[in-house]
C-alpha cells in the first residue's frame, strides 16, 4: 500500500491512522512547493490533485474519511464501527457535522496561521479572522457541550471521527483559535496527544522534501 502526502491536515488524519494501526504503507511525500500534486501522474490518481491519496494493489482511494475507513476495515479496527450500525451512524453523524460545519470555522485559522507560514503563502490576515470569531465560538460550544463528560467524540472510544474533528483544530494554540475557554474541548486535544501516531504523525523525508515541507 502506498499513501501519498502533504504536511496538511487531511493526509495527517489518514498517516496517522495509518501508523497507529501498525499498516505497513509506504509513505510517499508529494512536494507540492515544486508542482508534485500537479504532476499528470498524480492527477490521474487523484483528479483533484490533492493530498491524501491511497493506492492499494490496483485500488485508488481518495477524500480521507473514506481512507480511514477502508484502513479500518483492513485490519478490522473499531475506530471504524463496521458492524455496530447505531455506532456507525454516530460516527457518521460527527464525521458530517465536521465537513459541514466545524473543519470550515476552524479550516480559516488553520490556513492564516499554520498552511500559509507552512508553504510560503505570505502572512496571516488577522483582521480577515476577527470577523470569523463568532461562528467558531458557536460550534465551539456545541461541541464543548458534547465533550462534556466523554474522553471521545463518539460511542465512548476513540474513532475516526476523532481524528476527523481534531486535524485542524488540535493546532489549535499556533493557530490562534479562541478554544481556551472550552475545557472539554482543550481535554479532548490534549488527550489525543497521548496517541504517539497522532502527536507525531509525520514519516521521515528526504532532505529534499524536508526542505520542501
Ligand atoms: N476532502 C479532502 C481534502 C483534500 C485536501 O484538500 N487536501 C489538501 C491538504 S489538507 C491539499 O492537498 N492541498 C493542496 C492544494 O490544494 O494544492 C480529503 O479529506 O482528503
Amino acid at each position: 500500500m502506498k499513501i501519498y502526502w502533504i504536511k496538511a491536515q487531511a493526509p495527517r488524519k489518514v498517516v496517522a491512522l495509518a501508523r497507529h494501526l501498525g499498516i505497513e504503507a509506504e509513505f510517499e511525500h508529494v512536494d507540492a512547493l515544486a508542482g508534485g500534486l500537479k504532476t499528470p501522474a498524480y492527477a490521474a490518481l487523484n483528479p483533484n490533485r490533492k493530498a491524501p491519496t491511497m493506492v492499494d494493489g490496483d485500488f485508488v482511494l481518495w477524500e480521507s474519511p473514506a481512507i480511514m475507513i477502508y484502513l479500518c476495515n483492513k485490519v478490522g479496527s473499531d475506530m471504524w464501527p463496521a458492524t455496530n450500525l447505531a455506532d456507525q451512524v454516530e460516527v457518521m453523524r460527527w464525521i458530517s457535522w465536521n465537513d459541514t460545519h466545524w473543519m470550515r470555522a476552524v479550516g480559516n485559522f488553520y490556513f492564516e496561521h499554520i498552511i500559509k507560514p507552512r508553504f510560503h503563502m505570505g502572512a496571516a490576515d488577522r483582521d480577515a479572522l476577527e470577523k470569523e470569531v463568532p461562528g467558531l465560538l458557536a460550534l465551539a460550544e456545541i461541541l464543548d457541550d458534547h465533550l462534556a463528560g466523554r474522553d471521545y467524540v463518539a460511542c465512548d472510544r476513540l474513532t475516526i471521527a476523532d481524528f476527523q474533528l481534531a486535524a485542524m483544530a488540535t493546532d489549535w494554540r499556533e493557530a490562534e483559535m479562541p478554544l481556551a475557554g472550552y475545557t472539554n474541548i482543550v481535554r479532548w486535544l490534549d488527550g489525543l496527544m497521548d496517541i504517539p501516531a497522532w502527536a507525531n504523525p509525520w514519516p521521515e523525508t528526504t532532505p529534499q522534501t524536508r526542505q520542501a515541507a
